[in-house]
């Protein structure tokens, strides 16, 4: 079975040769984003979402923007059969045609590196989702406690 980075790849290896059919960010919808509170800002801050693509092609997620960290990304996490668990940065990230790809504790989520402010409980701040045809989806996201271990509802 391929992994997600294993996929993403293949869609970045495609592009090179026949650029497949990709629709844009009109098509995704953004749910149930939070993020946890940080304690100053010498640590990068974390953000979990569902990406829900609602639409009949396949999205490629190519980047995120945000004005409260200098270098937001998207990391996969995994375990090793040591046990040991390595995160690594996703260059682009697939949603399938109907799909949805949930940002979540112990799996994909967002990294908010060089953060610009703490993150404070109460909060809130705007992240951009940047899609490979250079739409975007802007959700304005809040900051949950710092133990808080899925979203507010
Ligand atoms: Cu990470």
């Amino acid at each position: 079975m391929l992994n997600r980075f294993s996929r993403a790849a293949l869609v970045l290896g495609l592009f090179a040769v026949a650029p497949p059919v990709l629709a844009g960010g009109e098509d995704v919808v953004v749910e149930d984003a939070w993020s946890r509170a940080s304690i100053g800002t010498g640590r990068p801050g974390v953000a979990y979402m569902t990406l829900r693509n609602t639409g009949a092609e396949p999205v490629v997620v190519t980047g995120l923007r945000t004005d409260l960290a200098m270098m937001p990304m998207i990391h996969s996490t995994t375990t090793d059969a040591q046990g040991v668990t390595r995160m690594s940065h996703m260059e682009a990230v697939e949603i399938a045609a109907g799909e949805a790809v949930a940002l979540a504790p112990g799996g994909l989520h967002v990294m908010l590196m060089d953060l610009q402010r703490p993150m404070v409980e109460g909060e809130s701040y705007t992240l951009s989702v940047i899609f490979a045809d250079g739409t975007e989806a802007t959700v304005d996201v809040p900051i949950l406690g710092i133990a808080a271990r899925g979203p507010a509802n």
